[in-house]
């Protein structure tokens, strides 16, 4: 386990290491989104606070040894939690998700206390996590920051998603299960969870990704869900303007 004597040194930001409970470091980008929406959420349902900084992952802040330190993988967001004896550094996204309903959702209000609930939230975190965040973010790469167009990365990495995508439309239309759910998980048409959480961040940013709306076409049951959970406040504050730099 780590120990606060190894975990800060003197190049860590004071607001990380003097933080009396949880902090968040992070960039609004759709990892980065999905920690900062479950904190959103807990705060509108329970009060819960925590202080955030912003990086800039550009300028590689990300690889400085403070930061290694909390996160090997040098990757935002990474959450560490002050109040554990030693402090508790949280790295990957589903996982400071489920560690945030652990111990501050005592209600399980976004994860479930059914346990076969709770491992089909896990099934679809997983699911993205492994299988769609990865290649959503290939898409970004090879269309929006590799110095060259390669056409054959480009449709490799966009057929995938749109592949993902359409898993994700037959779970939530229910044409093989009786019936459209809402929600990804749980039982009848699902409850608003940590896997809509994991997944929604990514998804709704299809167009920023390149796809068009043709393409979105195939996937009703996917926009109508990506709208749904768009209309939430905590949502909106999880993305919006105090994680914009
Ligand atoms: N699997 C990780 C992915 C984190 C990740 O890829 N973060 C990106 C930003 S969206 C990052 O920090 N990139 C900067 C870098 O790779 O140096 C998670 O779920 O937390």
């Amino acid at each position: 386990m780590a120990s606060s004597s190894n975990l800060y040194i003197a190049e860590t930001p004071k607001e990380v290491s003097s933080a009396k409970g949880l902090h968040l470091i992070t960039q609004n980008t759709p990892n980065g989104q999905a920690t900062q929406i479950i904190l959103e959420e807990l705060h509108d349902l329970y009060g819960t606070e925590w202080g955030t900084t912003l990086i800039n992952i550009s300028t590689n802040e990300q690889k400085k040894e403070w930061f290694l330190r909390l996160n090997p993988n040098g990757r935002i967001p990474t959450l560490v939690d002050n109040s554990q004896s030693p402090p508790f550094p949280v790295i990957e996204t589903s996982a400071q998700i489920l560690y945030l309903v652990k111990f501050y959702d005592k209600d399980d209000v976004f994860g479930f206390k059914d346990e076969l609930e709770r491992n089909e939230a896990l099934q679809w975190m997983f699911f993205w996590h492994g299988g769609g965040a990865p290649y959503q973010g290939q898409v970004n790469h090879f269309t929006r920051a590799a110095p060259e167009k390669i056409p054959y990365a480009i449709n490799r990495y966009k057929n995938e998603t749109l592949r993902v995508y359409g898993v994700l439309e037959i779970r939530l239309s229910g044409i093989y299960t009786g019936g459209p759910r809402d929600y990804l998980a749980g039982k009848g048409k699902g409850k608003y969870s940590v896997a809509d959480i994991k997944t929604w961040p990514w998804i709704k940013g299809w167009e920023r990704s390149g796809f068009t709306a043709e393409d979105m076409k195939p996937f009703p049951h996917l926009l109508k869900w990506i709208d749904r959970i768009a209309a939430r406040p905590a949502v909106q504050r999880g993305i919006g303007e105090k994680y914009v730099q």
